[in-house]
């Protein structure tokens, strides 16, 4: 019962924190969409960092994000953004995003790579 009640508290509190974000617009704050993208940014997963470690998006601009690994299995996501891209050694793999409102959105390695997995921390600025 005492994990239960854990796991409902760290539930509301995303809850609480979505919240004001989902009132300001009534939309998410970007949605994946099927425009043309005007330029491709190119991210690379690797222990324990993304490389570059931040990028500036415009609000309103398409951009074509493109994932690969230069060692193991990782993915970025950004979720205020919905942003999740699959960083695969040797592939690539793309997400279209049009980002819809400025501000900074944290990111974070969706798949544990290793010791350092909790360290790898990106930050997407979406700028007028
Ligand atoms: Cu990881």
């Amino acid at each position: 019962m005492k994990f239960v009640g854990k796991n409902f508290a760290i539930v509301s509190a995303i809850a609480l924190l979505a919240l004001p974000m989902m009132a300001q617009t009534g939309v998410p704050p970007a949605t994946i969409s099927g425009a043309t993208p005007v330029r491709t940014i190119k991210i690379h997963g690797k222990q324990f960092e993304f490389d570059p470690p931040e990028i500036t998006l415009k609000k309103g601009e398409t951009v074509k994000l493109e994932f690969t690994s230069d060692d193991v299995e990782h993915s970025l996501v950004v979720s205020a953004l919905g942003i999740n891209g699959l960083m695969k050694k040797g592939e690539m793999t793309d997400v279209i995003v049009t980002p819809a409102v400025t501000g900074d959105f944290i990111g974070r390695c969706g798949i544990f790579c290793g010791a350092g997995h909790m360290k790898m921390h990106f930050v997407v600025h979406v700028v007028n």
